[in-house]
């Protein structure tokens, strides 16, 4: 739980900010949008003047938690223009879902150029000490949860808008409730959301029954290519920049697809490999806990969490696996010997 010193000084920078930027990792999931929507709204009705900033652009099928599109870094707005005032002026940045400088892309430079406070909501393990604030808890299943303690903290009204972003958010940090960092809190809290206008049937239809034919062709692309290791305890499936041509889909149309493979049940831990514009290689890990991925990312320069991690390799494809394949075989000779 975030120790209640750290409220104090959270609540404190909000109430003497008026303009207030609020951003979240690249390649933003369910939990980093909800959270950056439902920050805009309640800071909104608080007076500040408020603006989202989305690093990369936010998948097709979380659109819906927004008032209205957030502006994107490198699309909609440059770092130059920001300097400029182009989103206006702020005395506060708030991070969400992201505690390191690696997750911020472009907006790194900003935030290590300008003296303005930065205060972090997050719940990952890895920290560079982005903000001068942190509300961290690590054993939050979403840094929803985290917003949701802020906000009772606080008293804020948690409108319909908001319990529906809130419910985005820990629903997709729990893989709709899968994971084994489902637990009470987390299901009290969504009782709680319930409660208060979420509506759970719905955005399980927004969210997952809400392919596009592109979309739908890349995941068959992707499992085409599903390979076994280690008495099929470790599945490798990759996407290739020639599969995005073929089939019109996009990059962040590869968000969750890493998972289908998961119904297989001998499956202790798998990867995603996906061939970038640059030629780098992403690399999304999963595991069923025995085998600590965020660990393997580590090693390569990436982070996450246990069960969730994920690095750039240097390509091509075979040799980005090949470094992923050498370590997994390592951590699964320790697993073996415990
Ligand atoms: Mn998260």
């Amino acid at each position: 739980m975030v120790n209640s010193d750290d409220f104090v000084r959270a609540v404190g920078l909000i109430a003497k900010s008026g303009g207030v930027l609020i951003t979240t990792h690249t390649k933003p999931d369910g939990d980093a949008c909800g959270c950056v929507a439902v920050l805009c709204d309640a800071l909104a009705a608080l007076g500040k003047k408020v603006r989202p900033l989305m690093l990369s652009p936010v998948p097709q099928w979380y659109e819906f938690v927004f008032a209205k599109k957030a502006p994107v870094l490198g699309e909609d707005v440059t770092v130059e223009q920001l300097k400029k005032g182009r989103l206006g002026e702020f005395d506060l940045i708030i991070i969400v879902d992201a505690d390191s400088y690696g997750q911020l892309g472009d907006l790194e430079e900003y935030i290590k150029q300008n003296d303005k406070p930065v205060l972090v909501i997050d719940h990952h393990v890895t920290s560079d000490g982005v903000g001068e604030v942190r509300l961290a808890d690590s054993t939050a299943a979403a840094t929803g949860l985290i917003v949701f303690e802020l906000a009772k903290y606080t008293g804020w009204g948690i409108t319909e808008r908001m319990a529906q972003a809130l419910f985005v958010a820990i629903a997709t940090d729990t893989g709709w409730f899968q994971f084994n960092n489902t637990n009470s809190r987390v299901y009290n809290t969504c009782a709680e959301l319930i409660e208060a206008g979420a509506k759970p049937t719905e955005i399980y239809d927004k969210l997952y029954h809400n392919f596009s034919y592109a979309r739908f062709r890349l995941m068959l692309a992707m499992l085409e290519t599903l390979e076994l290791h280690f008495d099929g305890q470790f599945a490798s499936q990759h996407i290739l920049r020639r599969d995005f041509e073929r089939t019109g889909a996009a990059y962040e149309d590869t968000e969750n697809l890493i998972n289908e493979c998961h119904r297989i049940g001998t499956l202790e831990a798998w990867a995603l490999f996906v061939e970038l514009k640059d030629g780098r290689i992403r690399c999304s890990l999963r595991s069923k806990g025995a085998v600590d991925v965020s660990k393997i990312a580590q090693k390569f320069g990436g982070g996450g969490h246990k069960v969730a991690a994920g690095t750039y390799l240097p390509g091509p494809l075979e040799d980005a696996k090949r470094l992923i394949l050498d370590e997994m075989a390592r951590r699964f000779g320790e697993v073996a010997g415990q």
